[in-house]
């Protein structure tokens, strides 16, 4: 199948003025979710038409670089030492550890690498440890993303530095809901660490996790606090909730799944110019569901057969998947594209 590759032009001029805002107010975005379904997929896929190529999906691998005995308590993680998963923990991997693991991702079409810690925050000395990784990555022509947990300013400045294109950090939920999913940091603190990694000028990756048993208040909470920050994300990663054995949320009722795609389409419609990544939790989705949700403005996935500590998708179901739908891997964001 030849895949489309005329990019639709733009039917109004793609100013900030004009389609960037960022002073959503939650009673505006309760309507989009309430709109009808063919409304609102359309109204996102136009959206989407005037700042992306639809045909293109950007790909970033994950790899967990320390694993597993975190002291937060973060209702949904297997990682945290709060709660009794079946968890093996890790040390720090090696910088040849994580260079195997990023030429394979590279090799099978990645353009991103991400790495992972199950850090409340990282100590100076570790983060000492992470800069020669990240350097490496890079020297490889890959983008480089690391989430460490909370940062101050200079270390901030240092990953900038060590030359780290992306930092991600999530809000989760919304800040009503928040408190019932982690106890050990406060939204506050996140947004904090938010700031650092924008004001040192890193590209921020900040998103949530659905199907927490959180409202649709809640969802629409939490896209409102990313779309108001002082600018967009670059890149926003929506989860699906993997339901892990021995973490609180084991058990909850799962999201419907057109509420999924409501959420994305809404998402999309409210960051224009963002990344928005289906991330954690499409082994569970249908081809049909996933190709719902690239329809409804995302345009990224987590590509490889494990995400940090659960399974993704085989990249060969990937692949198929990509090649049914017309939908090419997108190169590396800096040869492509100017800076959002
Ligand atoms: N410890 C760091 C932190 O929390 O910022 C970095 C690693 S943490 C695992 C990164 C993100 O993974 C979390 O913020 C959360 O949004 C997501 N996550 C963790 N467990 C998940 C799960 N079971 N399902 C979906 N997303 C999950
Ligand atoms: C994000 O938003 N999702 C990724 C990444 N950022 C670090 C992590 C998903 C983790 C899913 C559960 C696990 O594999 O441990
Ligand atoms: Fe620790 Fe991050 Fe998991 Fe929370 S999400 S328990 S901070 S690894």
């Amino acid at each position: 199948m030849t895949p489309i590759t005329q990019t639709i032009t733009p039917a109004t001029p793609d100013t900030d003025s004009e389609h960037v805002r960022h002073d959503w107010a939650l009673a505006e975005i309760l309507a989009l979710f309430d709109t009808p379904l063919n409304d609102l997929l359309f109204e996102a896929q136009c959206v989407h038409r005037r700042h992306f190529d639809p045909n293109t999906i950007q790909v970033s691998s994950l790899l967990s670089i320390k694993t597993g005995a975190c002291p937060e308590d973060c209702g949904y993680c297997p990682q945290s030492a709060h709660h009794h998963t079946q968890l093996e923990r890790e040390r720090l991997l090696s910088l040849d550890e994580v260079l195997v693991a990023a030429k394979q991702a590279q090799e099978q079409g990645a353009t991103r690498f991400c790495m992972g810690a199950a850090w409340r925050n990282p100590s100076d000395t570790n983060l000492e440890r992470v800069v020669p990784m990240i350097e490496a990555v890079k020297a490889l022509g890959m983008e480089t993303c690391v989430t460490l947990g909370m940062l101050t300013e200079s270390q901030a400045a240092r990953l900038k530095q060590a030359g780290l294109d992306y930092y991600n950090h999530n809000l989760d939920t919304s800040p009503e809901f928040y408190g019932t999913i982690i106890s050990t940091r406060t939204y506050e603190d996140r947004l904090v660490t938010l700031q650092h990694v924008r004001d040192a000028g890193i590209h921020v990756c900040a998103g949530g996790i659905l199907g927490m048993g959180e409202t649709r208040n809640d969802r629409g909470a939490l896209l409102q606090q990313l779309a108001n920050l002082p600018s967009h994300p670059e890149s926003v990663p929506i989860n699906n909730l993997v339901q892990v054995e021995g973490t609180p949320l084991q058990g909850v009722e799962a999201l419907d799944p057109i509420e999924f795609v409501r959420s994305i389409a809404v998402a999309r419609i409210l960051m224009p110019r963002a990344y928005v990544r289906l991330s954690a939790g499409r082994l569970d989705m249908s081809d049909e569901l996933q190709a719902m949700c690239f329809f409804a403005g995302a345009n990224s996935i987590f590509y490889g057969e494990r995400l940090l500590t659960t399974d993704n998708p085989e990249v060969n179901r990937d692949r198929g998947l990509l090649k049914r739908l017309g939908l090419r891997f997108a190169p590396a964001v800096s040869e492509s594209q100017p800076g959002q």
